[in-house]
Formats: C-alpha cells, structure tokens, sequence
C-alpha cells in the first residue's frame, strides 16, 4: 500500500524515483520475522518491508525518501542508503556487494560476544557476480559465521536477464564450492519463507555457520520506478502476476476463515489512514538547510584526543618494533580489538610485526584471513557496527586495491552519511628503495588524503610510530596508517616503553633555519635529513608532518612566513600527490610572504621499476639536492 502511494506521488511529481518491492514483499517479510529484533539485518535497495516490519515510523522512512531531518541521514543520502542501530538495520551502499562482507564482520562480533545470534544479509541475484559476493561467502564459510546470505533471484538485474548474468541453474548450487549448506525458496510464499528462515535461524544460534538461501521470485515492475518493463517478455509477467505473494496469501487466509473481506476493508482503511498522517508529517517537514559548519563537522565521528604519558623507561628499538610492541599494547588495553590479516597469526605477518601475538591473545583475535582485501575491510566495517575495533593488515599497501571500494566508500562515508563510526586502522606496509618493483613498492597515501572521511598518519621514526598508532587505534574513525619498509629495520630511536598516544594533525620541525622550509614525510624525512647533514652550510626549518590527514597547515605557514622559501619532498610521484595541494595553499594563502616558487620534488611519473639502477633513478632522492640548492640561490 506504501507503493500504491508512492506511484501516485511519482506521478505528481512529489517524489523521487525508488525500487519498488512489488511481488517481492514475502522475502523482506518472512526473513525479518524468522530474526529477533536484537538481530542485526542488512537489506537492499528493494527491501521495504525490512524498514515497515522492523516497525519504523512510516514519517521517518517518508523524510528519508524526500531528504530530511526526520529521516536517518539528514538529507544526505536517499531512499534505502542508510542504516539505523535503533532498528539494527544496516543500510546498502550503491556498490550492492560490500554489504556481504560487513555482515561477516557483524556476525564474526557476535560469535566473539558470545551471543547466540544470526545475521541476514539481502542481495540480488545481480549482486552475485561482484567479487564481494565469493569474498564474503568464502570468509563466513572458513570463519563459520551464523550469516543467512539471501539471494533474491528475482530474474532481472536493471535490463539483464539472468541467463546473461550467470551460467548456471541455481545459484544455490555455489554453496557447495564454498562448503556450506544451501535451500531454494519459493519468495513468494510467505509461509514457506518464515517457517524455513525461522528453523534455520534457530539452528545457527545453536551451531554457527554460514547458509546460502535462493529466493525464487520475480520483479513485476521496472528496476526502478518511472524506467519501465519494455525488455521483459509479456507472459513472464503474466506468469508471475498470478503468482503474487500478497494476493496469494491472503486468499489462503481468507479459506482458512483467518481473515474475512470486511477485516481486509477495515485493516486496508487503518494502513490508509497511517501512511496519510504520516506523509502529511513528511510533507509539512521543512526542506533541510545546508550549514556548512555542521557538514564538515560531521564528517568524522567526534574524538577527543586524550594525552598518555608514559614512564621514563626507554628502549632503543627500530621503527617495525616500536609498531609491534604498540600493537601489542592496544590489544592489551582493548580487549574489542580484532587483528586481521594475511598470515598474521601463526606465521606472525611477512614482517613479523605481530610474531608472537597469537600466543598472547589466541587465534580469535589474531585471524589469518583468506586473500580477499575487500572482504576483510568490509568485515572489519562489520566489526565495527556490532560495537568491536579492528585492526587490519594489508600484507603490502599495493594490494589495497583489491579492498579500495570498501575503504573509500564504506568506510569513509558512513559517518557523515548516517552517523555510524568505522572503527578500523588499516595498517599499509609500503614505500619504495627496497628492489621490490611495480607491485610491492607503492606509496598510495594520495589515493585517500583525496576522500573526506579517512585520516592518514605516515610517521618516519619509531616514536612517532607507536604513539601514532595508539592513538589511530583509539580513534573511531577510519585510519590509513602507513609505515615505510625501507624504514623498518634501518631507523632506530630511544622510544619509551610503557603504552602512549601522540596527536594527529600536528607536524615535528625537526631542524630549525632561516633561509628555506622544507616539508616532508616517511622516507622523505630522511632523504632530507642526509641532505643537510651533507649541507651543513644550509639553514632550513625542516617539517615532517607525520599525519596527512588532518594535515598541519599552520606548521607550514609559520614556517614559510619566516623563510619565504619552500620546497616539498614527496616520494610518490608528482602529479596528484600531496605536494602538490600544499603547494597550492600555501600561494593561495601565504604569496605575499614567498620569495620564490614553491617546489615539488617528487618520483618520476612511471611505474616503480625494479632494477636498481632504474629505481634509484625514479625516487627523488637524488634529485632533492639540486632543486633545493636552485631555489635556495632563487
Ligand atoms: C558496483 C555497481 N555496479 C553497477 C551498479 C548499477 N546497478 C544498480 S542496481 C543494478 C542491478 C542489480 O541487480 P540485482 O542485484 O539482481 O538486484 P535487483 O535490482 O534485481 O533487485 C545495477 C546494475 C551499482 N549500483 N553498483
């Protein structure tokens, strides 16, 4: 009745476009039911009556749809975009697939609660073919997590019918390649659905695992509303009309002497009634105003830093053990905290930052993770939501690729989006100098200082390492924290034993001079610091900014309002990288104090080749020399 509605006002002109449910409503029904309400569910775009059978008041969900206050994202995403802790539904993002995944997360949180409880997850039969699917399949079939995975095989993706879509009979029959139990429901019989989702419900409470579900059903109007059914062949809807899982069931009820026609009449004027008070509440709501303060702000889940001073006990350790033994510390300090990764566990991680750690905290908490990046920060989002914190490693930060969408879209955007934290530090081994080539020597840290929503730290020594990390780890916002491997075993420092945390968002002047700034990070720091050692006739304030997001801008401006002069180190290559915005700010902002051009030194713009003599070439170490001595003399 809901879309009866909405199709009216579409009409008019009222509203906007959504997806309609229309012959698919038994699914959303039968499976909200089959859970308790403390049961966390992950619908999609064309799940409804998940939102009306949670019992969400209709105005809110009708403010959601017309973008305001009442509704759950304050106007800043659309129809289903969106979840809700309060009715323990976790929204879609467009990308369909990533949901799968946060599912596992979520139910990984419960099994490691100890709660007796099962997660369902929606996606259509469309979904299927994304990598997220089999990522997310085969880690909750590995991990045996209680998720229901719920195929809606509803025989159209946008235009494409299934037989060009997959190349199979049932999906359900994929089950058995990821080891793991799997039914075919008819989706249009809300008996069947309920009294099936109920029992496996159940069972997994008692026995987690995963189960794989192909609802059978049928999409009776376009994909989505005002785009039409041309392309679907006429006695297919025909077909599926009679099939139509409200009218059948309320025939059934009615034969049962369940219902009688004037409990249908007064049942159908008691809805009717509801949705108008409720649409009139929605349409009475003002437009939402855009404060820009308030956008920004709620861009990052709030976070007050809090200072830990440790002892005076210092160790002289290199920058891979200052991260291991502030790793460590955290997991010490928080008992939610989850390290994921591939062979960090028993194998202790290609770099052996977490050798020992199973021992100390068990393999739970310390998870070898099958390879499937997107996967796993899709469950640690997962995590995340169910009130955990994670940790996840990628083994080289170049294979954070493979989870990219997650990071930037999921995580990322959750807050600002329907005010839920991403509690997740993605640890991101990286950087050049070590002989490795294209694909194990990548510094990508402008992949996300670019997305509003992460926050970047690339320390350059051990000290600021594990109190960078401590404090990313407290921190409930999405955290890239890069650590260089050239740096790992070469740089020492006298680094305080006990647990402490350092700021973002504040640089260390690491020298102090007149004629010139330079600012850098990571093994730029270095390469800078070898210069002046080398040049000691040169007087620069040399800045390392430790965090690139938040970025210390203000360490910047003092700094050039002294010297007039700056250049910029960076080791990624030029075109896109942070330079080149610190750069830009500081014409904008400071012009008047420069006495030169500000100058880039960066890679080349090439891949990273491997043999020596061409890396050494491609980073800009060698190169530093010259344009900081020609601006210098400018
Ligand atoms: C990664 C990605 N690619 C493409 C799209 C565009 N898109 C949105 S829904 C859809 C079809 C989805 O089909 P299915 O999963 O079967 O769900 P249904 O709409 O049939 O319920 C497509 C292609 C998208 N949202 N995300």
């Amino acid at each position: 009745m809901i879309e009866e509605k909405m199709l009216i006002l579409l009409r008019q002109g009222k509203i906007s476009k959504w997806f309609s449910g229309i012959g698919q409503e038994a699914i959303s029904v039968g499976v909200t039911n089959a859970l308790n309400e403390e049961e966390y569910i992950l619908p999609m775009h064309r799940n409804l009556a998940v939102f009306t059978t949670r019992g969400i008041p209709l105005y809110r969900l009708f403010s959601q749809w017309q973008g305001k206050m009442n509704g759950f994202t304050k106007g800043r995403d659309r129809s289903f975009h969106f979840g809700t802790q309060d009715y323990k539904i976790i929204g879609m993002i467009s990308h369909l697939g990533p949901q799968l995944g946060v599912a596992d997360g979520i139910a990984l949180g419960d099994v490691l609660q100890n709660k007796k409880a099962v997660t369902a997850v929606f996606t259509g039969e469309g979904g299927t073919s994304e990598g997220d699917f089999h990522e997310a399949l085969n880690i909750a079939s590995v991990w045996s997590l209680p998720v229901i995975f719920c195929i809606e095989n509803n025989g159209y993706g946008l235009s494409t019918p299934t037989k060009e879509q997959y190349n199979c009979e049932n999906l359900a029959d994929r089950a058995l390649g990821y080891g793991m139990e799997s039914y075919i429901i008819d989706g249009n019989n809300i008996i069947e659905v309920y009294t099936k989702l109920k029992e496996i419900a159940e069972e997994l409470r008692e026995k987690p695992r995963p189960v794989l579900i192909e609802f059978k059903t049928f999409r009776i109007r376009g994909h989505e509303e005002a785009s039409g059914t041309k392309y679907v062949p006429e006695e297919l809807m025909t077909e599926w009309g009679k099939k139509d899982p409200i009218s059948n069931y309320e025939r059934f009820l009615l034969k049962e002497g369940i219902l009688t026609d004037e409990k249908i009449e007064a049942l159908r004027v008691e809805i009717e009634t509801e949705i108008n008070e409720n649409l009139k509440l929605a349409f009475e709501e003002d437009e939402v105003q855009s404060e820009p303060e308030q956008e920004l702000q709620d861009v990052y889940a709030p976070f007050e830093y809090q200072e830990t001073n440790p002892g005076s006990v210092v160790e002289h350790i290199r920058l891979v053990d200052a991260i291991s033994k502030g790793l460590k510390q955290s997991m010490e300090k928080h008992s939610s905290l989850v390290i994921m990764g591939q062979d960090v566990a028993d194998y202790g991680g290609v770099f052996k930052i977490t050798e020992g750690f199973m021992d100390a905290f068990g393999k739970e908490r310390v998870r070898n993770t099958p390879i499937c990046e997107s996967g796993i920060v899709s469950a640690a989002m997962g995590l995340s939501i169910n009130g955990m914190k994670a940790v996840v490693e990628m083994q080289f930060a170049d294979f954070v690729s493979s989870g990219f969408n997650p990071v930037v879209n999921y995580l990322a955007k959750s807050h600002y989006r329907w005010n839920e934290k991403a509690d997740v530090v993605i640890r991101m081994p990286c950087g050049g100098d070590v002989g490795a080539g294209p694909f194990h020597s990548q510094t990508n840290e402008a992949w996300f200082t670019k997305t509003p929503g992460l926050k970047v730290a690339y320390p350059a020594f051990p000290y600021d390492a594990k109190g960078l990390l401590a404090t990313a780890i407290n921190d409930p916002n999405p955290v890239l924290f890069f650590e260089h491997k050239a740096l790992y075993r070469s740089i020492y420092q006298n680094v305080p034993a006990d647990y402490y945390t350092l700021p973002f968002g504040k640089a260390a002047k690491l020298k102090e001079g007149g004629d010139i700034t330079i600012v850098s990070y990571g093994a730029g720091v270095h390469w800078a610091l070898d210069t002046l050692e080398r040049n000691p006739d040169i007087s620069a304030d040399l800045i390392d900014l430790r965090t690139l997001a938040p970025l210390d801008m203000e360490a910047i401006y003092t700094s050039v309002e002294k010297t007039g002069k700056l250049i910029i180190l960076q080791e990624d290559s030029m075109f896109g990288g942070i330079a080149s915005d610190i750069s830009a700010m500081v014409m904008e902002n400071k012009f008047k104090y420069l006495d030169g051009p500000v100058k880039r030194v960066a890679s080349m713009e090439t891949p990273i080749p491997f043999a020596k003599k061409l890396e050494d070439n491609y980073l800009p170490k060698n190169r530093f020399y010259v344009v900081l001595k020609e601006l210098l003399e400018y």
